[in-house]
């Protein structure tokens, strides 16, 4: 799925983004899963808006601003489950982070047409730091995504700066790290932007007439340990490729709960 010079870019860049993964049809089939989720979520009264909250955008835009987040979405649907561990995903995940592959977590990131929220720039690292920096975030595109319906975009190189200081509810100071740092990375339906913990990241506000979807898988390496035992959650440790040489050592403490 991607030859050694993708690869070469993904270790120097921090990111790669891959065209094709998903075919129309597995497209269709996650958007409407995902449409599915939101009309339930609707109906359970629990469609409520993540807009991450903080000082980075003026409190009068920040209010209008919506974006429907939803974590394990594998265990709301199958269609999920297919696409985290689809064979052209792990081709990819197999290069980028070794013969054992991991599933961290799963989630949904859907910014409504007019006024779908934006994401200052942060690394993901201080959400769920781990101790060898096999962590990556594989972000599907099930939407056309350019700069006016709030593509994602990423700053080059910025891993390689290791961990930065967070403000907030974890972003990055947008007096010193404002979006315009980023290099927007539009994408087509189907194409997977994958990027690791430390690269700096964010997407603006989706002012276009379209919706955007995205559904985004986090994976890591079995031995790529937590050194927090935070963001857990049910779905943790599904192994997507190869075989889990620490299974006895280490267990998520995770408890069931409805919300
Ligand atoms: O989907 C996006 O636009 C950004 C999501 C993101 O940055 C995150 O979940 O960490």
């Amino acid at each position: 799925m991607i030859h050694e010079d993708e690869v070469q870019f993904y270790r120097e860049n921090g990111y790669l983004l891959v065209r094709n993964v998903f075919t129309p049809s597995e497209v269709q089939a996650m958007r409407d899963a995902v449409d599915a989720i939101l009309q339930r979520a609707a109906s359970a009264q629990k469609d409520k808006s993540h807009t991450w909250q903080g000082s980075y955008l003026p409190p009068e835009v920040l209010k209008k601003l919506v974006v429907k987040g939803f974590h394990d979405v594998h265990y709301h649907d199958a269609v999920f489950t297919r696409a985290l561990t689809h064979e052209n995903m792990v081709a990819v995940l197999t290069r980028l982070i070794g013969p054992n592959v991991q599933l961290h977590h799963s989630k949904m990131l859907v910014k409504p047409p007019e006024k779908g929220a934006a994401f200052p720039l942060h690394q993901d690292y201080p959400y769920f730091p781990h101790t060898l920096g096999t962590m990556l975030a594989a972000s599907v595109h099930l939407d056309d995504a350019d700069e006016e319906n709030g593509c994602l975009g990423v700053v080059p190189a910025s891993h390689r700066n290791g961990p930065l200081e967070h403000v907030g509810t974890y972003y990055l100071d947008p007096e010193k790290y404002p979006l315009s740092l980023a290099v927007s990375c539009p994408a087509s339906a189907g194409d997977v932007l994958f990027f690791t913990a430390l690269t700096v990241h964010g997407s603006g506000i989706n002012r276009s007439q379209r919706i955007r979807r995205n559904v985004l898988f986090q994976y890591r390496d079995p031995e790529d340990k937590p050194l927090k035992d935070v963001h857990v959650n049910w779905g943790q440790g599904l192994m997507v490729a190869g075989e889990n040489p620490t299974f006895r050592e280490y267990h998520p403490d995770y408890s069931l709960k409805a919300d």
